[in-house]
């Protein structure tokens, strides 16, 4: 029998020397704006992606031009806890080499869109003097560890929040090729002197996430990630969490062996063991995970071939020891609470939401003129959440007044005058930047939202919240499977409808109808909203409602996504 043969990405990996590949003379070369297309993949491990316009490709290609290229630079920002001034750096960064504009993403990181190639060192270099980083933001590598941000939220907050910076720090690289390529670190000439203790020479077959969430809230959506941990907190003392793996959004279209699957909750185990479990299922992955086939490479793919069993079995061979029994969680929501609220020790905190997780000042909105303004000021932190929204954090009650001054003229804190369809909106960024985007999402989704405003308005619902989420592409960056309304860009203009995710994150969607043109929308979901409002029961969630009124069936999990997948007999309804 003739073996697979490996991933082209394996290779460029393994001969890289721990991620350094040309990526030097690349940056020298200022005869074009790109990077050589192995260093482009390399390159994804420092946090930084190569992108280009495509608003301006037919024109340049007329003109006979190079793409209009530039990089997208990701800052991780574990917990997404941000200090003042590392919001005023970044805010600086994004007019200096940026577009103008800072993207809070689905995964709590900064993201600077437009830095052209000769602008990338000093980019880079700036965001470490600000004590932040970019190494492991992309790549086949452990990336930005997500935590639940709200510090009013729950006691055990900062104990939690200091385990997703210790699993962060763990599980970077050693590689010191980020320090020598942009910070002018000295260079190892000895391979030897260095090594991947964890990741070894060819990383991981594919990104790998983590996440952890303190119950009630799941905001940090803990079924969509490689593994996460579910704080079990009891008379306000943190006894554990119960660990899920195996969860993803992103598939291929048409291709039936990818699909988005859940998380499964496997075990419970205890603060002190966190980062050791941690490091044991990233090295399972390691092992097993399939360095063929990039499109099968996630974890959920090794759970999903080779079986829970087979998974746990092996776990607890490399832990040396078996996980405790899972203990019960329950969920109420992965939404933001947004508004001010005060701490038991006096403080206040105000989460405010942010359309498409962007920062840009427009003449009708200033926002990142007032977020600058307040960052001026305030003493507290800043934490970016999982669904692109910013808390201002930790705020005194002697300065509370003196912010309040600087967001009402601004605009900046009147979250509660949107409609609660708004409030539970996510959007991935996709068109001009993403070079996967088969639809808009970001520029489209606001416009989207104020008709279907105009629908829950003439329904009664403008203030129950029904989570919607639009992508450009199926890769669901805006996990959009776990929305009780997903939209997913199937080409220009035309999106999939998928229903019935539960509010809480709990539970996959399923398709609705294929490939619909962006006008018939509303159309399509105007009834369904409609028949919701009358013909629901006490404290039905629309996607619950969704499944019962026969819209959709459920999805049980991973594979069964893709069944019942009949457009034709949909079509039909
Ligand atoms: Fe993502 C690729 C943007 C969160 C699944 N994602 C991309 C790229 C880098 C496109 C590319 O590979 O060329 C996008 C850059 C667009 C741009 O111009 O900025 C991109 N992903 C984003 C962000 C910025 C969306 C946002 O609007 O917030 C999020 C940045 C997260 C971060 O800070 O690290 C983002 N991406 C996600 C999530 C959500 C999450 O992690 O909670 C997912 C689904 C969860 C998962 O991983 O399964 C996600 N992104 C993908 C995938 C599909 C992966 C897969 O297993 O199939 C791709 C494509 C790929 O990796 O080949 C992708
Ligand atoms: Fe790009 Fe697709 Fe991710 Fe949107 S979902 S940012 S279009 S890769």
């Amino acid at each position: 029998m003739t073996e697979k043969p490996l991933s082209a990405n394996e290779g460029l990996k393994l001969h890289s020397n721990y991620l350094r590949g040309t990526i030097a003379a690349g940056l020298a070369d200022a005869s074009t704006g790109a990077m050589p297309e192995a260093d482009q993949q390399l390159l994804k491990f420092h946090g930084t992606y190569q992108q280009d316009d495509r608003d301006q490709r037919a024109e340049r290609r007329k003109q006979g031009m190079e793409k209009a290229y530039s990089f997208l630079v990701r800052i991780r920002v574990p917990g997404g806890v941000v200090t003042p001034a590392q919001w005023l750096a970044v805010d600086r960064l994004a007019t200096d080499f940026g577009n103008g504009t800072l993207k809070l993403t689905t995964r709590q990181t900064f993201q600077l869109h437009g830095v052209i190639k000769s602008d990338l060192k000093r980019t880079i270099a700036a965001i470490n003097r600000a004590a932040m980083d970019t190494i492991a933001a992309c790549g086949d590598v452990n990336r930005n560890v997500m935590c639940h941000p709200n510090p009013h939220l729950s006691a055990v907050h900062a104990e939690v929040l200091g385990l997703a910076q210790g699993l962060s720090d763990h599980l970077t690289p050693r590689s010191r090729a980020y320090h020598e390529i942009w910070l002018d670190g000295e260079s190892v000439h000895s391979s030897e002197a260095e090594a991947e203790p964890i990741y070894g020479k060819t990383y991981l077959p594919r990104k790998f996430k983590i996440a952890i969430a303190i119950p009630p809230s799941n905001d940090v959506d803990v079924f969509a990630h490689d593994l996460s941990f579910i704080a079990v907190v009891e008379a306000g003392k943190l006894l554990g969490f119960n660990i899920a793996v195996g969860g993803g959004m992103g598939m291929s279209q048409g291709v039936a062996t990818t699909f988005p699957r859940l998380a499964e909750v496997i075990g419970f185990c205890t603060p002190g063991q966190v980062i050791d479990v941690a490091e044991k299922v990233v090295l399972v992955q390691r092992d097993y995970g399939d360095r063929c086939d990039r499109r099968h490479a996630r974890l959920k793919y090794t759970i999903e071939d080779r079986g829970s069993a087979w998974f746990m079995a092996e776990l607890h061979k490399y832990l040396g020891y078996a996980l405790e029994p899972a203990r019960p969680y329950h969920f109420d929501s992965n939404a933001d609470r947004y508004g001010w609220v005060e701490d038991d020790r006096g403080n206040y905190h105000l989460n405010l939401f942010i359309q498409g997780g962007r920062v840009l000042d427009t003449p009708a909105y200033p926002l990142r003129s007032g977020l600058r303004a307040i960052a001026e000021i305030h003493q507290g932190d800043f934490r970016l959440t999982a669904n692109q929204n910013l808390v201002i954090a930790n705020v005194t009650p002697a300065l509370r007044p003196q912010l309040e001054k600087l967001l009402d003229p601004f605009g900046i804190s009147d979250s509660h005058l949107k409609s609660a369809l708004r409030l539970n909106s996510l959007t991935c960024v996709a068109l001009p930047t993403c070079g996967l985007a088969l639809a808009e999402a970001e520029r489209y989704l606001p416009a989207l939202l104020t008709e279907l405003e105009e629908t829950v308005e003439a329904s009664g619902l403008r203030h129950d919240a029904l989570t919607i989420r639009m992508t450009g592409c199926p890769n669901g960056c805006a996990r959009p499977f776990l929305a009780e309304i997903g939209l997913v860009g199937r080409a220009p203009g035309r999106y999939n409808i998928y229903l019935g995710g539960g509010f809480a994150g709990q539970r996959l969607s399923k398709l609705y109808r294929e490939s619909v043109r962006a006008e018939a929308i509303r159309p399509l979901l105007a009834p369904i909203i409609g028949h919701y409002a009358k013909a629901r029961n006490a404290g039905e969630r629309f996607g619950d409602f969704c499944i019962r009124a026969g819209y959709v069936a459920a999805t049980q999990q991973g594979a069964d996504f893709h069944q019942n997948l009949q457009p034709e007999a949909l079509n039909a309804r």
